[in-house]
């Protein structure tokens, strides 16, 4: 029998079959996926192929899995050289990033951006909370949005709170498969909540932003949108993975320098200090905003040289 996984708490599963019929799976023996040193074999998203194994519990074993269209990763908390599977077959990703309370960093948002073309998985971004927002956010939205519009990406603002700009994002969010991320606190699980009242997620408590980076959701769960399409809550991350990107290929990862690769004067131009480099004058004349670049340059001083 097919089914998708809904949940996983890395111990144990919840799929659904294809008519929709709920059960609690776990899988047998090892599962060895090619190529990936997950330190999870089975990812929310998953398709797979499920067998019975209690049918008064309604309990299945899952014994195969398909070969995943793409997939999200973090790095392990314990090993940074390990990936974490988020979620597999996904249509698009929504980062939700604030301003205050807490504050988003934009190699964050710039790291994440990274992760979502390398993986094939179109990114949009949501700024929440801009009830919170005095002059000095405000402004700061509007330089951030004017940055990642001009590079193609959609970003706009929000209020869970007062229920501002929340109908524009779930429009977004029709019949696609979504995965939903960003740091601890900025407000997924309260976004969930607002599309289904009725489920009452645990989220902080009213008391807002704690400070302490305290995780409320801990497992990664989908959820089927009433107006169809499927969206992803996750427990907060830190950062994603960025592995196995080569220091050589990173700027293929930022659109607007990718555009520009063919024209500086080295075909392998890490855009440093090379003479004739297209993106650095890009950079001199305002087409690449700086802070792009500074990101571009500071997570290249992040990846290590591999040495073969
Ligand atoms: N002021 C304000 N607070 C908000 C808004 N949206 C959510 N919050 C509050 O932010 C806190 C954190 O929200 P959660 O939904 O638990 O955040 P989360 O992203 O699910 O966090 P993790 O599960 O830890 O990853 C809660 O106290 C929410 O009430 C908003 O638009 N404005
Ligand atoms: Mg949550
Ligand atoms: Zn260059």
């Amino acid at each position: 029998m097919k089914a998708t996984v809904y949940k996983s708490t890395g111990s144990w599963y919840v799929v659904k079959d294809d008519e929709g019929k709920v059960y609690k799976a776990r899988i047998k023996g090892k599962f060895k996926i090619e190529n990936l040193t997950s330190t999870n074999p089975i990812a929310v998203g998953d398709k797979v192929e499920i067998e019975m194994e209690n049918e008064g519990e309604d309990s299945v074993v899952i014994d195969k899995i398909e070969d995943r269209g793409n997939y999200i990763t973090r790095q392990s908390p314990h090993n940074k050289n390990q990936h974490h599977i988020i979620a597999s077959n996904l249509d698009q990703s929504l980062l939700f990033a604030t301003l205050k309370d807490p504050k988003t960093s934009q190699g964050f948002i710039d790291r994440f951006l990274i992760a979502s073309e390398a993986y094939h998985v179109p990114a949009i971004i949501v700024f929440n909370k801009a009830d919170l927002y005095r002059k000095k956010e405000e402004e700061k939205f509007e330089e951030l949005k004017s940055i990642y519009e001009k590079t193609g990406y959609k970003i706009t603002a929000m209020s869970i709170e007062k229920n501002v700009g929340v109908a524009e994002v779930k429009l977004l969010l029709k019949d696609k498969v979504t995965l939903l991320t960003g740091h601890s606190g900025v407000g997924k699980s309260s976004f969930i909540n607002i599309i289904f009242p009725r489920f009452a997620l645990k989220t902080q408590d009213v008391s807002g932003w704690s400070g302490k980076g305290l995780h409320t959701t801990t497992f990664a769960e989908m959820f089927d949108l009433p107006f169809g399409g499927k969206i992803i809550d996750t427990p907060g991350l830190r950062e994603f993975a960025l592995m196995d990107i080569p220091k050589q290929e990173l700027s293929h990862f930022f659109p607007e320098m990718r555009a520009l690769i063919n024209d500086c004067q080295f075909n392998n131009c890490m855009h440093i200090e090379e003479p004739g480099c297209a993106v650095k004058s890009a950079v001199n004349n305002g087409d690449i905003a700086i802070d792009r670049y500074v990101s571009y340059r500071n997570i290249l001083d992040t990846i290590e040289e591999k040495t073969w």
